[in-house]
């Protein structure tokens, strides 16, 4: 399968410079290959950090470093690990994994330690995809549930499903055992009921798995509306910038605008449009096309509407056109006296000139986004892998009651189903997972980790 009998090395620190960087070696030789490089006399002592210097080609040194000489099985990686911390230049770094690679060690691949940790039981599956989550993370709520994952957290509860299927499994096995006729050990009824308390708890995971995903992988929002409503206004509002040009002349979005921003913890891109109307100008008219496709895609429109004025044909037309999306309705120059009197049921009113009612709209976007959840502390799950074998695993259970609930159904037809399930589950955690999965899961990483 992979190979791990080789002393692979890597720069463990963003490119570019910094005060410190690290390269970091994992193998059987580490601790030899980093003697080779070092001008410390003998070897590295377990973890003891140890200052010394890096030998260039010739006499002379290369830098200053601290090295440290973390012992198998209690590294990263589960292997022999040292880790050598020099000054951040990037030439210097690559000084110190050349030599390292002159002295016998193999360029690691992306992800490679951290695949290497996970071979040998360091962490199962879920907690490999934590790290990688941990290290991509925006906000610090999508920081927080990578390291729950991390921590274990989802890792116990699939645990805990297992052990009832187990169980369960067992009893029915037992049956076997009793091959006469019509004798059920576990009654099929009991069965079905078993079943459906574990399909329960599996229910409680998925149910917040659209929000868990929303947060990790975070959402599109879409401010629409006609010309000159105060789309733009409400973009550089939220944005926090005056990255959308703002004029009184309607029509002066043309493109879409989008920018990346943190809206209660929730990675929201948000998209500024042109405004809609029917328009014979060109360029104005593939803004608007362009604006259109963008509601399609959004996983929430902010509608905005200008309170200080009647309704417009084209609010009508947008209100009609968005009602079965997810939407809110952002009623804009909340300053100005109000003109419109019709009440909508997600509406927030703002003025995008003085920063009213930012703050509600703020959380009224998280809110329709991603649930209350966010402010619940609870082991998520938030990765679309895990989300589609569970689902997977529930449908399995389903058959398997449906069987049970006839109650003629003999044992082995129900093990298989439930086998079935549990094995979606070993998937989730990495006990079973193809190496084309494992492959597609690590190239994620950069390299380093
Ligand atoms: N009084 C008041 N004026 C506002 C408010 N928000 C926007 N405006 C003004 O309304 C005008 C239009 O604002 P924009 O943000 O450019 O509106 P828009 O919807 O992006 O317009 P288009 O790009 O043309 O579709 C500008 O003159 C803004 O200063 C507000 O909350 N109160
Ligand atoms: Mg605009």
């Amino acid at each position: 399968m992979f190979a791990t009998d080789d002393t692979i090395v890597a720069i463990a620190t963003p490119p570019g410079r910094g005060a410190l960087g690290v390269v970091r070696l994992s193998g059987a030789r580490a601790r030899d290959l980093a003697g080779a490089l070092l001008d410390h006399g003998g070897a590295l002592q377990p973890r003891h950090a140890t200052f010394t210097r890096v030998q260039g080609d010739g006499k002379s040194a290369l830098d200053e470093v601290v090295a440290t000489f973390f012992p198998a099985p209690h590294s990263y990686t589960g292997e022999d690990v040292v880790e050598i911390t020099g000054h951040g230049s990037p030439v210097l770094l690559h000084a110190v994994l050349e030599r390292a690679m002159a002295a016998g060690a193999r360029l690691a691949e992306p992800g490679e330690f951290t695949l290497r940790a996970f071979l040998n039981g360091k962490q199962d599956l879920i907690q490999s995809e934590a790290v990688a989550d941990l290290i991509d993370a925006a906000t610090p709520l999508q920081a927080r549930i990578a390291f729950d994952q991390l921590e274990g957290t989802l890792t116990e509860r699939i645990g805990a499903l297992d052990a009832r299927l187990f169980d369960l499994i067992a009893r029915l096995e037992a049956s076997l055992d009793f091959p006469d006729e019509g004798y059920h050990f576990v009654e099929p009824a009991r069965a079905a009921a078993d079943i459906s308390s574990v399909i329960a708890v599996l229910d409680g995971l998925l149910a917040g798995a659209t929000a868990g995903r929303m947060i990790r992988e975070g959402a599109t929002v879409v401010i629409a509306g006609r010309p000159n409503v105060g789309k733009s206004s409400v973009f550089n509002m939220l944005a926090g910038s005056n990255r959308a040009i703002v004029t009184a002349i309607p029509g002066t979005t043309r493109d879409l605008v989008t920018e990346t921003i943190d809206v209660e913890g929730v990675a929201v891109t948000l998209v500024d449009t042109a405004g809609w109307r029917d328009t014979r100008d060109i360029v104005e008219s593939e803004g608007v096309a362009r604006g259109a496709h963008a509601r399609d895609i959004a996983d929430l429109v902010l509608l905005v509407l200008d309170r200080s004025e009647p309704l417009a044909d084209e609010d009508c037309r947008l209100l009609d056109e968005t009602s079965k999306m997810n939407r809110v309705v952002v009623l804009n120059k909340s300053d100005l006296p109000a003109e419109t009197t019709r009440t909508f049921r997600e509406a927030v009113a703002v003025s995008a000139l003085s920063g009213d009612g930012f703050d509600a709209l703020r959380r009224t976007i998280a809110t329709t986004l991603v649930g209350e959840e966010r402010l619940r502390d609870q082991a998520r799950i938030s990765n679309t892998r895990h989300i589609a074998l569970l689902e997977q695993c529930r449908a399995s259970l389903d058959a398997a009651r449906r069987a049970a609930e006839t109650g003629n159904v003999p044992e082995e037809f129900l093990l298989i189903d439930l086998q079935a399930a549990r094995m979606r589950l070993d998937e989730i955690v990495g006990r079973r997972t193809s190496e084309d999965v494992l492959r597609h899961i690590f190239e994620r990483f950069c390299i380093g980790k």
